[in-house]
């Protein structure tokens, strides 16, 4: 189906608006930050704006492939490589203490590297599933959806350990209520392209349009937002000297 249909850029035009009024907020929100605590609001910004890029080439239809009949987005995989991370960064930026000032510096850096990895390798091989012909899809898209199960277990289980190991009780809090946030949105997105035209086309193209710009703005600007705010209220309860950052000085 052609993706070009007026209500499918009416969603790409809402994820771009959306996107640049949440970048908006967020910076807003930011500057209430300590300068000690402020990386955690640019990570936020970043990932904002370049969702807002994305949204705009796909409105424009620039980066948009035919393969197999149906369009493709590029921009969409190519943000979400870019941005995946950024979000699982962010989320250990909060869950751990920062690498210099930890005892566990080994540990906390193997594990952003591990997750990183496997969430790269998520995205390439959900996108290789896109591109290949249908009898071959199925592979690509189980593996896509096994790196999601891996790394959902590491921010349960050895993430959320470590961080009650290292963090005061009310900073591992705050990690495991954004990691909870943080994996309900994610697993909706094998089910959306499992659904959508990538997929069984069981929903409509402007559905999944619908539903990738929903997600996207509730897991890029809600998260930021919901992060930057759980760590204000963080700082109030932690009393942070001057230089240290809240979640150093939530360190045990
Ligand atoms: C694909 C298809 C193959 C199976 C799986 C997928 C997972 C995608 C995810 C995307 C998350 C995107 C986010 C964007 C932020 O705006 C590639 C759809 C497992 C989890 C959080």
């Amino acid at each position: 189906m052609s993706i070009s249909m007026d209500t499918v850029s009416y969603w790409l035009a809402f994820g771009a608006i959306g996107m640049s009024l949440g970048s908006l907020a967020i910076l807003a929100l930011t500057s209430k930050l300590r300068d000690a605590d402020r990386h955690h609001g640019y990570v936020a910004l970043a990932i904002t704006l370049i969702a807002a890029t994305s949204y705009f080439a796909m409105w424009q239809n620039v980066g948009n492939i035919t393969v197999n009949g149906h369009t493709l987005q590029l921009a969409r995989y190519i943000d979400w490589t870019i941005t995946t991370p950024l979000l699982l960064f962010s989320l250990l930026a909060v869950g751990l203490p920062s690498i210099k000032s930890s005892k566990s510096a080994w540990t906390t850096g193997g594990l952003l590297v591990a997750l990183i990895g496997l969430d790269i390798f998520m995205i390439v091989t959900g996108l290789i599933a896109s591109v290949v012909n249908t009898d071959q899809q199925m592979p690509w898209y189980v593996f896509s959806c096994l790196a999601l199960v891996v790394i959902t277990l590491l921010l349960y289980n050895t993430v959320y350990k470590l961080s009650k190991k290292l963090l005061k009780p009310a900073a591992s809090k705050l990690y495991i209520n954004l990691t909870v946030f943080l994996t309900i949105i994610w697993v909706a997105y094998p089910v959306v392209w499992i659904l959508g035209d990538t997929g069984t086309s069981t929903i409509s193209t402007v559905s999944e349009n619908m539903a990738y710009a929903i997600l996207d703005i509730t897991a890029k600007v809600g998260f930021g937002l919901l992060l930057i705010a759980g760590l204000m209220d963080l700082t109030g309860k932690i009393k942070p000297k001057k230089d240290v950052s809240t979640i150093d000085a939530a360190a045990k």
